[in-house]
C-alpha cells in the first residue's frame, strides 16, 4: 500500500543573526535594516555590554518596533568571545538551525549573507573569508595589519591543526546542532582568540568547514576595541590549546578523545 501522507514540505531553516555590540550607536540601526533586507526571515540577537554611547538603548528601540529582535544586556564589557558564547547558548536554547554572526561595524557587509547560507547545504560552518580567491580587504591592508593577520592565522593553523584560511574573522554561519555537541564551558577565550578556538572545537566535533569570499571593510563609525594585552593573551591561549591537542588532552563534552573512538 502506498503511503497516503503527502511529501513533507521543505521547511526553511530557522536563522538567528547575532551582533555583539560595544559602542556601535552610529552603526546599529542601518545595519539591522540591511540584515533584514538580506534575510527577512531571520531573528536578530543583539548582545550589548552596557555601551557608554547608548547602543543598548537603540537596541531596545529596535526591539520595540521590529519583529524578531532580541536583546541581551550584559552589565559591562565582558569581551567579544563571551558575547558570542552567549549568542551560541541562546541559539541552542531556542532551537535555531543556523547562527550567523557578523561584526556590528559594517566590516562584514550583510550582502555576503546569502552566500554564507548557501554554503550551509554541505557544510556545518561557513566562514566569510578574506583569504580565498575573490576575498580581500577593501583598500588593502597596511603592512602592519597584513603581517599581524597572516601571523595569527599561520600560528592558529600550526597550533590547532586548522585547514581553513581565515580563522580570525567573526563573519560565520554555524549549524546550531553541531554547536550543541561542543562543551561550551571549556572554551577558554574571552576576547580575540575566541574565533580560532571555537573553530578548533567545531573541528573536534567533526564539522565540515567551508569558506566563501568576503571583502572586509574598515569600520564605518566608532573605533576598534582591540587592545594589545588581549592580543598577547590570545597567543597564549592558542599555545595552551595547541599543547593540549598534541598531548591528546582536548576533550569534547568532557570526555577524553581516547574514550570516544
Ligand atoms: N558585546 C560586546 N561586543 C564587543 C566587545 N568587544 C568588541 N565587540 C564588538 O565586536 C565587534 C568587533 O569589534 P571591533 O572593535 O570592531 O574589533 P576589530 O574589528 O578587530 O577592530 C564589534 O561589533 C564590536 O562592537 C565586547 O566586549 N562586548
Ligand atoms: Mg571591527
Amino acid at each position: 500500500m502506498s503511503d497516503p501522507s503527502p511529501p513533507a514540505a521543505a521547511v526553511a531553516p530557522r536563522l538567528l543573526v547575532t551582533l555583539a555590540t560595544y559602542n556601535e550607536a552610529g552603526n546599529l540601526r542601518p545595519l539591522v535594516e540591511a540584515i533584514r533586507q538580506q534575510a527577512p526571515q531571520a531573528a536578530i540577537l543583539i548582545i550589548d555590554d552596557n555601551s557608554p554611547d547608548g547602543t543598548g538603548r537603540i537596541a531596545d528601540e529596535l526591539r520595540a518596533t521590529l519583529p524578531e529582535i532580541h536583546v541581551l544586556h550584559r552589565p559591562g564589557k565582558l569581551g567579544l568571545g563571551t558575547a558570542t558564547l552567549a549568542a551560541m547558548r541562546f541559539a541552542i536554547e531556542h532551537r535555531f538551525d543556523y547562527l550567523l554572526n557578523l561584526d556590528a561595524d559594517w566590516s562584514h557587509h550583510p550582502s555576503h549573507i546569502p552566500a554564507l547560507l548557501a554554503g550551509m547545504a554541505d557544510h556545518d560552518v561557513m566562514i566569510g573569508s578574506r583569504y580565498v580567491p575573490g576575498g580581500g580587504v577593501e583598500g588593502g591592508f597596511t603592512l602592519k595589519r597584513r603581517l599581524m593577520s597572516s601571523g595569527i592565522n599561520g600560528y592558529a593553523r600550526l597550533m590547532l591543526g586548522l585547514t581553513s584560511r581565515d580563522n580570525s574573522g567573526a563573519f560565520r554561519c554555524y549549524r546550531v546542532s553541531k554547536l550543541a555537541e561542543i562543551d561550551l564551558d571549556q572554551v577558554r577565550s574571552r576576547g580575540y582568540s575566541f574565533q580560532e578556538e571555537i573553530l578548533f572545537w567545531c573541528q573536534e566535533v567533526g564539522c565540515r568547514i567551508g569558506e566563501t569570499p568576503i571583502v572586509f571593510r574598515d569600520r564605518r563609525a566608532g573605533s576598534s576595541k582591540l587592545v594589545l594585552s588581549e592580543a598577547v593573551a590570545a597567543l597564549g591561549i592558542l599555545l595552551q590549546l595547541g599543547v593540549a591537542r598534541r598531548l591528546g588532552r582536548t576533550s569534547r563534552r568532557g570526555q577524553s578523545r581516547e574514550s570516544q573512538s
